[in-house]
């Protein structure tokens, strides 16, 4: 049985990272479903800073960033090669890749989501500076696949979350908009086992419930 502990939260797009990559490998975890506004003592014991996913291993190490999860699990058991088949050119791409993703990119999804919150500009303002990540990853498709070639790697699956959230903002626009094999990598996610897999839905953990395993 399990005995390594994920806190997850549903549709928190790096939850969903950690829980991409545990899929993707031949582990599973004992899954802990969390509320934002009602997280247990449990994690906050764990992990002051208190977001999600935070991974509890078996023998007690504490990772509580959604990238170092996904290498961990991947490290115990890569069967379709998502971290393995990279070199290291690759790799560092995917850093590069990854690094805009959480920085500049999210900072603009946050803003163009929630415009309102941001008065500075206007919500357009926002998704054009949003669409300086959609061009690059535009160009990477386009000349494979998945971003990094043939095969599906960390690079796609820590970055599909974040690119879902975005194209959900305003789906006709999306769906309208110059990036064709941007639409067609995300549409081919959504519409696959892995995700509905992985967006199953749990009731929020309760100290004392009986574990509920993932996947
Ligand atoms: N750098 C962290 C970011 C995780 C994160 O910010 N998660 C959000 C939910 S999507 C969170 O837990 N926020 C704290 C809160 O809302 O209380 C990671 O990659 O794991």
């Amino acid at each position: 049985m399990p005995t390594s502990i994920l806190y997850s939260f549903r549709r928190c797009p790096y939850a969903m990272r950690a829980r991409l990559a545990i899929a993707t490998s031949d582990i599973s975890v004992q899954l802990r479903e969390v509320v934002l506004k009602d997280k247990p003592s449990e994690l906050l014991t764990l992990s002051p800073k208190a977001t999600v996913p935070v991974l509890l291993t078996e023998d007690e190490l504490l990772i509580d960033e959604s990238i170092d999860i996904m290498y961990w699990a991947w490290r115990q058991s890569d069967p379709q090669q998502c971290l393995d088949s990279l070199n290291e050119q690759q790799h560092s791409l995917t850093k590069e890749l990854i690094a805009q993703n959480d920085g500049e990119f999210k900072s603009s999804l946050d803003r163009y989501k929630y415009a309102d919150r941001y008065p500075e500009h206007s919500q357009d303002y926002y998704r054009q500076q949003a669409e300086i990540f959609l061009q690059k990853l535009e160009l990477q498709l386009t000349a494979n696949d998945y971003l990094l070639g043939s095969q599906l790697t960390l690079a796609d699956l820590a970055i599909l979350p974040f690119i879902r959230q975005f194209a959900f903002v305003d789906k006709a626009w999306f769906d309208a908009s110059p990036y064709p094999k941007l639409q067609h990598w995300l549409e081919l996610f959504i519409q696959s086992e892995l995700f509905e897999l992985i967006m199953h839905k749990y009731p929020q953990w309760q100290s004392g419930d009986i574990e509920t395993y993932f996947p």
